[in-house]
């Protein structure tokens, strides 16, 4: 767990070299985390995020796009889609693994070395925080491991409630 590291905070607040985005398909903005990353961030991201639109359609649940990181202490935005929660029966665990992997994907491609993660799906997508927190802290413990040049993980939790969860699930590892 040495390279992982838990913060609360907002997420724009934290410098690192790409800040992962909890966003929707249409890749247009939204409410929570999505809505902090395009206000401190700005119009520029945005406009990315349209000519991404224009080019693929969006971005579908489980995948990954990134944009440069407009005003924010970040060169990259990497923008998820993580799935909302339903029942449990509509694959939401696997969707939100993917999530996670295809951020990993991206920091691989582009050489990242440092990345702050919100709770991915946990908010306006309902997924019980303590599944959520367990399937990420699983694909980023291998992520990490598997790609040698990340030299930091930021998990970025806002609420207490994730906060205290994480906190409790790294101790026991
Ligand atoms: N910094 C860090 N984490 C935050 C921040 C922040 N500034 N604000 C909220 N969180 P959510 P979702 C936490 O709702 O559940 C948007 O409208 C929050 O406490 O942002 O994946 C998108 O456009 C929670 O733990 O994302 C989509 O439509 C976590 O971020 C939809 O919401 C995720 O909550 C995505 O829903």
């Amino acid at each position: 767990m040495g390279k992982i590291t838990l913060i609360k905070d907002d997420i724009t607040k934290v410098t690192a070299e790409a800040i992962v985005n909890a966003a929707n398909s249409s890749l247009l903005g939204g409410g929570g985390v999505d809505g902090a990353i395009h206000r401190a961030g700005g119009p520029t991201i945005l406009a990315e995020c349209q000519k991404i639109r224009a080019h693929q359609g969006g971005c579908r649940v489980g995948e990954a796009v990134i944009t440069t990181a407009g005003k924010l202490p970040a060169s990259y935005v990497i923008h998820t889609v993580g799935p909302r929660w339903q029942d449990g029966h509509h694959d939401e665990e696997n969707l939100l693994k993917k999530a996670y992997l295809s951020c990993f994907k991206l920091i691989e491609e582009h050489g990242i070395k440092t990345v702050s993660f919100p709770n991915i799906s946990t908010g306006i997508y309902h997924f019980p925080k303590e599944s959520a927190a367990t399937i990420a802290l699983a694909v980023i413990t291998q992520g990490v491991q598997d790609n040698p040049g990340i030299e930091k993980v930021n998990l970025v939790c806002f609420d207490e409630e994730n906060y205290r969860l994480y906190f409790k699930l790294m101790g026991e590892h």
